[in-house]
This record gives structure tokens, C-alpha cells and sequence, in this order.
């Protein structure tokens, strides 16, 4: 029976992975971990919560010796936007705190789970049916942190035996937490905005194609990883994943079909929209279906759906 810690757990994935964790292991086997930001009730009441930095080596070994931590889901990480702004901050959490968190696995013999993006990408990767395996040269920090944190996972696994696993997220959807400071959030917010005001303005253009996936097979995906069969593991760290591909018009489509009037203008972010350029229209994931059999629940007309529904049933 696993025994794990989650970094970043109250950031947007980590706030619906580690209840999802708790419910599968127990919850006084997942132990969640924050920085700053305080946990929700959920969080708190659900199981252990520690202040735990992943740029602070000490406290990371610390709160793995004190729960005997064999598992390690590492969720804290900067996001593209953000990266951008601050691209030294980004290497400090995403790099330095990514090494911090394999010396500790190595150390104490724990596995890890470290989430890389479609930001692994860069303009000259192939954009349609990205491979698996094809050219990663992207041109921001964000990007240059996800390639080296692959391949740094790689080289603890072979160097060192550390069980390193991972995937290539796409924009994640959900509507717990928002996203802070990343390339696909408007995905989020439109949702946000379509509910309290019937109108969005998208920072990105029409016809900006990329992956997408709702949170709960985002969950799927990251405790599948960690339970499949490892023989049959060819790559183990960044494997493609992605439920969904489209571009701002296509969402605010499936928004008009609950809520006719919507409406959505552009007002262009050039950041943003020229990191999405960059990145796939739409990643082939057919590496992640035949090794580990990954397979989304969820596409844009479920999900809309899903979305909106929740989101009324809080107003
Ligand atoms: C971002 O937009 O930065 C993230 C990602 C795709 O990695 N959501």
C-alpha cells in the first residue's frame, strides 16, 4: 500500500489529485503539501498537510522521513505565462525543485510521478499527430524546464533506479481550482465567464488549435501511470496524453448550444498566443493507449456539458 506525498496539492491539479489519492489509498496515506497558499477544508480535513517548499531539500527529506513517504507526486511547478515573466523564478521551482525532489526519491527509495506539458514543444516539432518521439526544441523557459525535467527523470531512472513516471499534460479544464498563469487557461475561464457575465474575451485567435483534457481524466491518467505494469513501460517519463483538440471558436460553439447568447470578441495577448503557436495543434498519444492503456472519458460536447452543470449548480 503506497504511502505518498503530493507537492503543489493545493495548485489546480493538486487539489482534485490528492482528494482522488486519498479515496483510493486512505486518507492518512497522502500526506499534501502547499507552499503558501492555504489548503481548502476539504484538504485539510481529508488528511495530513504539511508547508513544504520544493526549492527547501531539508523540508522535502523531512516530511518523507516523518510519514516513511514512498511515493511522490510532484505537482509544484511554474506555469508558461508566468515562466515568461519571471524566467529565473521558473527555473528555481521547476528545475532546481524537480532535482531536489529525485535526490530525496533516491535517498529514500520513493518513486515519483512529475507531470511534463505540451510546452515540451517548440516550433519545430511536427504540430499535427505530434510523435511521441520527434523534435523538442521549444524557444521558452517553460519549455526549456519541461524538456530538461524529462530528460532528468529519464537519467534517475537509469542512472540510479529512481522509478520515474510521467506524462505530457495538455491544457487541464476544471472547476475547483482555477489554473494560475498558463497558455490554455482561457479554456477555464470562459466557462467562468459564459455563467456570471454570457460573454468572454479570448486573449488567444481563432483558429489556435491545442490539446485539452478535463480534470478527471487528468487524475486518470496520473494514478494509471503509476500503477501500470513497468515491463511494459517503454518509455516511462512524458508520455503523450490528450482527450481533446480545438481553438477558442470551437469551445465558445459548444457554449452557444446551453447558452445561445453567448458571445466572444479577441483581444490578442502576443505572449500567450505566440507561445501557443509553438505548441501542437494535436499530440498523438498512441504510445500511452498500447503501454499503459490510456483512454480520456471525456471529449468537448461531455465536458461542456459537465462544466456548465456544475458551475450553475454553485451560483
Ligand atoms: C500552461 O498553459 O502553461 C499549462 C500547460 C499546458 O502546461 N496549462
Amino acid at each position: 500500500m503506497k504511502r505518498i506525498m503530493v507537492t503543489g496539492a493545493v495548485g489546480q491539479i493538486g487539489s482534485e489529485l490528492t482528494l482522488a489519492l486519498r479515496e483510493r489509498y486512505g486518507g492518512d496515506r497522502v500526506v499534501a503539501c502547499g507552499r503558501k497558499t492555504r489548503p481548502s477544508d476539504a484538504l485539510e480535513s481529508s488528511g495530513p498537510f504539511e508547508w513544504a517548499d520544493c526549492t527547501d531539500p531539508k523540508r522535502l527529506s523531512e516530511v518523507v522521513t516523518e510519514y516513511e513517504i514512498d511515493t511522490i507526486y510532484h505537482l509544484a511547478a511554474i506555469l508558461s505565462a508566468v515562466a515568461e515573466a519571471k524566467p529565473q523564478l521558473a527555473w528555481d521551482v521547476n528545475i532546481n525543485g524537480l532535482y531536489n525532489v529525485l535526490e530525496v526519491a533516491r535517498e529514500h527509495g520513493c518513486a515519483v510521478f512529475t507531470p511534463s506539458s505540451i510546452g515540451a514543444f517548440g516550433p519545430t516539432t511536427p504540430l499535427d499527430d505530434t510523435p511521441q518521439d520527434t523534435i523538442q526544441r521549444p524557444n521558452t523557459m517553460y519549455g526549456v524546464t519541461k524538456v530538461a525535467g524529462e530528460l532528468l527523470c529519464d537519467y534517475y531512472f537509469k542512472r540510479f533506479g529512481v522509478d520515474t513516471r510521467g506524462v505530457r499534460f495538455p491544457g487541464i479544464i476544471s472547476n475547483v481550482t482555477l489554473p494560475g498563469g498558463g497558455t490554455t487557461d482561457y479554456a477555464v475561464a470562459i466557462y467562468y465567464a459564459a455563467i456570471e457575465q454570457g460573454r468572454y474575451t479570448c486573449y488567444l485567435k481563432q483558429g489556435t488549435y491545442l490539446d485539452m483534457m478535463y480534470m478527471p481524466d487528468a487524475i486518470k491518467a496520473a494514478i494509471d501511470i503509476m500503477e501500470a505494469d513497468p515491463d511494459k513501460l517503454a518509455h516511462r517519463n512524458a508520455f503523450n496524453v490528450t482527450a481533446m483538440s480545438f481553438a477558442p471558436e470551437h469551445i465558445a460553439a459548444e457554449i452557444r448550444k446551453h447558452i445561445p447568447d453567448f458571445e466572444m470578441d479577441h483581444e490578442i495577448d502576443p505572449v500567450r498566443q505566440a507561445i501557443a503557436e509553438t505548441w501542437p495543434n494535436k499530440m498523438d498519444d498512441s504510445a500511452a493507449r498500447a503501454e499503459w492503456g490510456w483512454e480520456p472519458s471525456y471529449d468537448l460536447t461531455s465536458m461542456t456539458e459537465d462544466m456548465l452543470k456544475v458551475l450553475r449548480s454553485r451560483r
